[in-house]
């Protein structure tokens, strides 16, 4: 463990961080000045120039930024700092040549930093490190193949596997992975919705039926308030500033919700506006509650309990009576449980004055069209289930749900996480869904649950699993406990990268390692019968069609399809229990994978033709469309949820892992910050001054950060430079990847098993 974060110290120049003050304006001329160098870094001024114009157009390409969703009708491209960056890092001319791997070593790239191996650019070749290599050589498509099928065959139980999704996954592909997973035998389908929007899915599936979001753009345009609850869209979803703006032009009131006073929640200076050019922008947060970190809980509570409390003296003045008589129930047990709600529990685990509350509960209370939105800050913490379950009761003591204006707004962030998802990406997908593909492929999927994130990790730590296979991501740099997990892959017999971009996980293997160069989505996707489209969904259930137009990173890429279907070729031949699938023909023509999801998952019936429409189509989603709860009563579940929060020993903080404004998850694409004031350096922690004061430090002193856990495993990550910050006492803050060496394997949120990423206690020590 003092290896790693030795070495990350040795191997990152901070020394030109500096740190200003934190801005409360987002976007603006800056945004474009910034995309536009590193785009003309990446790319060069003309591939910058054709690549942007197609980014989201209705014959262009899927941004692989974010999930949020696009309107129907596209006039010209709509500006997005970060998503212009997400297309760079894809489009770049900068290329990994088999050159490039035999000058340097497995063990050399170990030493390199998440930036430094990020920035060499596209992958090439396919290349295989041999069992006891010190460099990864370049091996045929063929050879490849054989290789992830002889270690596949020497398992004893497909089990023994595990397969793991990231989320700019296209539909197509994601289909034929888990057809190909569940063919092999095992349901082992972690993906990095697991460290992600697990918890959103598991709170909303228990209380109204269906794990996705409920609103469209125009409820979010539409809604008399808005919550924005742990999300910060000014650096993720930098577009929903524009449906913010939109919202506010129509008498919206936002209600914030986030110990940071994050700049794109304060102001928007929209460059498509002249108003955003040279005026002062829109101000978008109404009310600003800088709660605590773990503090929401008590926090929906509360103005569920204020709601109550309104609705009593004048009936009829807060709740939705009729809505909650027709299609609710468990009122009585929720009611009674927030009776025992006491302010002193709810001051202390918010840090929110009681007025600040009253007058916020007051705004919801003459509110008949409420959105709540969320993020990150909600889904990882260890009572995340709890948090969101309690926002669904508030929502629904306003009948805020399957009406215009309204309704559960997870943001997503992979572009295609939830279409991946819709697709069967997930370990234990139901019942009707497994029936539906043995139906169609004729063959019998198995029905046990398979592992998720954590499990896998755990399972390779105990030796049960000995083979993985990454389609996308970056596994050993997302995932929690970075040194236990490092381990837990070394283990391994076998790993696969299936990527565009070289990373940490490529450099941390198995006994032998593959790394399957792939085509992004900028790119055309030429097959037997011509050029093909894939489809992906986006955060509000909208599916539509994705289109590359770029010449290939290298004429050795193959698409995600064709890796998955040349693998499955090659595993499942002789197997008389396998899918019955023609793989080579599904991979030579993507529609024939359509017209099998068409006939596997509800909603997509028809999809060929209605691909076409400009914005595609909506998948159904009950709730919204005709209030209708597919859950055990029929009827959406009020549940009673024991308050919970973080509580910290003295002397110590609680340390939330967040990304900077220059970063893609764990590719990182500069080292600055610059909504927050940083510029230069990235291993920073924001605290407290009077924290820091406590403590006997100062802002610009140095200090290790030490995580303490119930397992005794001291965990630290070396040398951050202190940054005095507004954030609530005791709450502190740094970026992840390199701070998820501090998050111990087991912190995970109650019922979804996610990694409580935004809730490590930490202490500081400090170092000269
Ligand atoms: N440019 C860019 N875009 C991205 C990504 C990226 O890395 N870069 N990642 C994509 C992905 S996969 C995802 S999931 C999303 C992530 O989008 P976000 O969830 O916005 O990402 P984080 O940086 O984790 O930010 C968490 C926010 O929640 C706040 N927060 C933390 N803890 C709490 C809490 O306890 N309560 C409350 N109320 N707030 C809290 C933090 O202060 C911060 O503002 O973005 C997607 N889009
Ligand atoms: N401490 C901490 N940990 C976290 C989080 C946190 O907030 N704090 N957030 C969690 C969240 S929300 C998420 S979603 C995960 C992210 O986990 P992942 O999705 O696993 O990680 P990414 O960094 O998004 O993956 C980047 C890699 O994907 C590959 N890639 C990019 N585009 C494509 C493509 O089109 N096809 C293929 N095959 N590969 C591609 C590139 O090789 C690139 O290096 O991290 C989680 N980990
Ligand atoms: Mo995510």
């Amino acid at each position: 463990m003092a290896d790693e974060t030795d070495r990350q110290v040795e191997n990152i120049d901070e020394s030109r961080l500096e740190v200003g003050r934190p801005k409360k304006r987002a976007a603006g001329v800056p945004a474009v000045r910034h995309s536009l160098q590193m785009s003309v870094q990446q790319m060069g001024v003309k591939r910058t120039a054709l690549t942007l114009l197609k980014v989201n157009q209705t014959d262009g390409f899927d941004c692989p930024g974010c999930a949020w969703p696009e309107h129907d009708q596209r006039h010209t491209a709509e500006f997005c700092e970060n998503g212009a960056k997400a297309v760079a890092e894809e489009a770049t001319r900068r290329r990994v040549t088999p050159e490039f791997f035999a000058e340097h070593s497995l063990q050399d790239l170990r030493e390199w930093d998440d930036f430094a191996l990020g920035q060499q650019g596209r992958l090439t070749h396919p290349m295989l490190l041999e069992a006891g290599d010190t460099h990864y050589r370049p091996v045929t498509w063929e050879r490849a193949f054989d290789v992830v099928a002889e270690e596949l065959a020497a398992l004893d139980t497909p089990d023994a596997a595990t397969f793991y999704t990231s989320g700019r996954t296209s539909n197509e592909a994601a289909f034929l992975y888990q057809l190909f997973v569940r063919g092999f035998g095992t349901n082992n389908l972690p993906d990095c919705s697991n460290m992600c929007h697990e918890s959103s899915g598991s709170a909303l599936g228990d209380t109204i039926g269906i794990g996705k979001g409920s609103v469209s753009l125009e409820d979010v345009e539409q809604a008399d308030v808005i919550v924005i609850a742990g999300q910060n869209p000014g650096t993720n979803h930098p577009r929903m500033l524009t449906s913010l703006e939109k919202a506010k032009a129509a008498g919206a009131t936002i209600v914030a919700v986030n110990p940071l006073r994050e700049a794109g929640l304060l102001n928007f200076a929209n460059p498509q506006k002249a108003r955003g050019v040279v005026g002062r922008g829109t101000d978008l947060a109404d009310e600003f509650l800088q709660v605590r970190l773990g503090g929401d809980q008590a926090l929906f509570q509360a103005l569920a309990a204020i709601l109550v409390e309104i609705d009593t003296a004048s009936p009829g003045a807060a709740l939705d009576h009729e809505f909650i008589a027709a299609h609710t129930d468990g009122l009585d047990d929720f009611l009674a449980g927030l009776a025992t709600l006491d302010w002193a529990t709810v001051h202390e685990a918010t840090g929110l004055a009681e007025a600040d509350i009253r007058r916020v509960a007051g705004i919801l209370a003459g509110s008949r069209r409420t959105v709540i939105c969320w993020a990150m800050g909600l889904t990882q913490h260890p009572h995340a289930v709890a948090t969101l379950r309690d926002a669904v009761n508030l929502l629904l003591l306003q009948g805020n749900i399957g009406r215009p204006g309204a309704g559960v707004c997870p943001v997503r962030g992979h572009s295609n996480v939830q279409g991946d998802r819709t697709m069967g990406i997930w370990e234990k997908m139901p019942e009707e869904f497994l029936d539906a593909i043995d139906d169609e492929f004729g063959f019998r999927s198995p029905r046990e649950h398979g592992l998720d994130t954590v499990d896998s990790i755990r399972a390779m730590r105990r030796g049960d699993v000995r083979v993985f296979m990454g389609l996308g991501g970056n596994f050993v740099r997302a995932t929690p406990d970075s040194a236990a997990t490092e381990e837990a892959l070394a283990s391994l017999d076998l790993t696969v990268q299936v990527s565009t971009k070289l990373n940490r996980s490529h450099v941390v293997t198995g006994r032998r390692a593959l790394i399957l160069p792939t085509l992004g989505r900028t790119e055309v996707d030429e097959q037997a019968t011509g050029p093909q489209r894939v489809s992906v969904e986006d955060s509000m259930s909208a599916v539509h069609a994705s289109v590359g137009s770029l010449e290939p990173a290298s004429p050795h890429l193959r698409s995600e399809v064709a890796i998955i279907a040349g693998i499955a070729e090659r595993v499942l031949a002789g197997r008389t229990d396998a899918p019955r699938v023609d793989w080579s023909a599904l991979r030579g023509d993507y529609r024939r994978i359509r017209e099998s999801i068409a006939r596997v998952v509800p909603g997509f019936e028809d999809v060929e033709r209605r691909l076409d429409r400009p914005g595609g189509f909506v998948l159904p989603h009950p709730p919204r469309d005709e209030r209708r709860f597919e859950t055990s009563t029929g009827r959406a579940h009020f549940t009673r949820n024991e308050v919970t929060y973080p509580v910290v020993p003295p002397g110590r903080l609680l340390l939330q892992t967040l990304r900077s404004h220059d970063q893609f998850n764990t590719t990182i694409y500069g080292r600055d910050d610059r909504y927050r004031g940083i510029t230069g350096g990235r291993r920073v922690v924001f605290v407290h001054a009077d924290d820091l004061a406590a403590q006997g430090l100062v802002d610009g002193d140095h200090v290790d950060l030490v995580s303490e856990f119930a397992d005794g495993v001291e965990r630290r990550a070396e040398r951050f430079r202190a940054v005095a910050y507004d954030t609530p006492r005791g709450c502190a803050a740094a970026y992840y990847p390199e701070t998820n060496v501090l998050v111990p394997l087991d912190a995970v949120a109650k019922d979804s098993n996610t990694p409580a990423s935004k809730s490590v206690v930490i202490r500081l020590e400090p170092v000269t």
